[in-house]
């Protein structure tokens, strides 16, 4: 890594904390990154808390990216097999007032499919969040591929089939 991207990175590092006020509603996103199996990966996923510090209730109604086909708000949930499948949710995730919604892998997460381009570690991927209230938020997300998931590492997103 050259000393130019290493700075970079550092500078960029600090910025990955995003909040939008509009109305009652105060969003903020924190810890997001991104990740994708492989280097060729046609698929990847987003990662991320997102804090409603409102007073209001809101909700993550959708989800957009110019680095994908296609980008959409995912769940993993159990079918009737017992094996654990991934589903677009339509009606996107509730953030109630003074509530942190979490989105990890095993979990609600922003799947991008369709990439246009390669995502490597370090990679910064521009994504709009849109709320129900608070409207549109743009975030930043670094792609980070050394990450471990959290608890038994379930949900790492190399099994997609969609
Ligand atoms: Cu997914």
């Amino acid at each position: 890594m050259s000393l130019k991207s290493v700075v970079f990175a550092a500078a960029a590092a600090a910025a990955f904390a995003t909040s939008a006020f509009a109305g009652d509603a105060m969003i903020m996103v924190h810890d997001q990154y991104a990740r994708v199996s492989s280097p060729t990966a046609k698929a990847g996923a987003a990662f991320m808390e997102i804090m409603n510090k409102g007073e209001a209730d809101d909700q993550l109604i959708d989800v957009r990216s110019d680095v994908a086909a296609k980008v959409q708000l995912h769940t993993h949930k159990e079918g009737d097999d017992g094996v654990m499948k991934m589903m677009h949710v339509e009606e996107g995730f509730a953030v109630p007032a003074g509530a942190t919604h979490m989105l990890k892998r095993g979990g609600d997460h922003i799947m991008f499919m369709g990439l246009n381009q390669s995502l490597n570690h370090g990679d910064v991927v521009k994504v709009t969040l849109v709320f129900e209230k608070a409207g549109e938020v743009e975030i930043e997300v670094p792609v980070d591929l050394e990450r471990k998931a959290e608890g038994h590492g379930h949900g790492d997103h190399s099994g997609h089939s969609n």
